[in-house]
């Protein structure tokens, strides 16, 4: 009777041990092997081989997979298991996402000071996510011209955006026009807008160095695209599993410590590509500055009060 006992308390152990090796599918908002998506696939690769038979993932791809602005939906609903999205692609499920461009401490302080776990539960009640990473905190954006303008300004300009440039565009005068960075390329070439809204790194990626004149000054705001798993499937993994994970995870925000020289060399890049950059001067930096910040934190706030009022306290901004 004992020996039954114990032969299946080890049969149960040796399950729990040898449990099967769990495969996930990732997908990334952006075009796989650019800029947004290259650490991810970084993380991916770590994952691989870190996780051998305990976790992996399968990489499915960017927006040829999956439209952009679909990904935050697709992760919520189990579609996917893993994504690799900005929260600007997925406001209309979760607004408080835009406040996330606001946000520019390092993760190892966010961690620390109960940025992450706020913005863990917004991601599970929102989006049935776990939020296991973000990347990208010191890289900010800029808006790019191809028609001068004579003072800090957008009146009379069309502008590509997303969420994150929408407000201060209008704020100053713009017309924001929305869409995904695929159709960035020809709405330049065929003049349906005079600039975009991108951050600092990536626009080699896809060709728009061909079709823009200027970069405006100052930059802005901060990148943030996530690492988010569907919220069931971190459930569904062991502890084991889980830890290859968010070791990871780890690994990937500390790789935002390459970015500033990489900044650097982009910004030489584009002056020798002739994109050149407009300042108006510290003055008006600031002012542009503090109007992009308060639009955006009131567009916020006014849709999420408390949400927005707890996430802007956490930034200290
Ligand atoms: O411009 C965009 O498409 C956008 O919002 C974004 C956000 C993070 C990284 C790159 C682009």
């Amino acid at each position: 009777m004992k020996t039954a006992f114990l032969a299946a308390l080890l049969a149960l152990g040796a399950t729990a041990v040898n449990a099967q090796e769990v495969t996930l599918r990732a997908v990334s908002s952006f075009t796989e092997k650019t800029q947004f998506s290259k650490n991810f696939e970084r993380f991916i690769d770590k994952v691989n081989a870190d996780g051998k038979g305990v976790v992996q993932i399968n990489y499915i791809g960017g927006p040829r997979a999956m439209p952009p602005f679909e990904v935050g939906n697709a992760v919520r609903g189990k579609v996917v298991d893993i994504a690799n999205v900005t929260g600007a692609f997925y406001t209309n499920l979760m607004p408080e996402a835009d406040g996330f461009k606001l946000i520019s401490k390092p993760m190892s302080e966010q961690r620390k000071n109960g940025t992450w776990e706020f913005i863990n539960q917004l991601h599970n009640q929102k989006l049935n996510s776990y939020y296991l990473a973000r990347q990208f905190h010191n890289v900010p954006f800029h808006i790019y011209l191809n028609k001068k303008p004579e003072k800090l300004d957008f009146t009379g300009l069309k502008v590509r955006v997303t969420p994150v440039y929408k407000d201060v565009v209008e704020a100053l005068g713009g017309t924001a026009i929305t869409t995904a960075p695929g159709e960035v390329y020809t709405a330049l070439e065929r003049g349906v807008v005079d600039g975009y809204g991108w951050p600092v790194l990536g626009i080699f990626d896809l060709g728009w160095d061909k079709v823009t004149k200027f970069r405006l000054e100052p930059a802005f705001y901060s990148v943030e695209v996530n690492v988010l798993v569907n919220l069931d499937s971190w459930k569904g993994l062991n502890d084991r599993q889980r830890k290859v994970l968010s070791d990871a995870a780890l690994w990937l925000e500390a790789l935002d410590s390459e970015n500033a020289p990489v900044i650097a060399a982009e910004k030489q890049r584009q002056t020798a590509a002739n994109i050149q950059p407009i300042d108006f001067g510290p003055a008006e930096a600031k002012r542009f500055l503090d109007r992009a910040n308060d639009v955006a934190w009131q567009s916020v706030i006014k849709r999420s009060p408390e949400n927005g009022a707890k996430l802007r306290s956490l930034a200290g901004n």
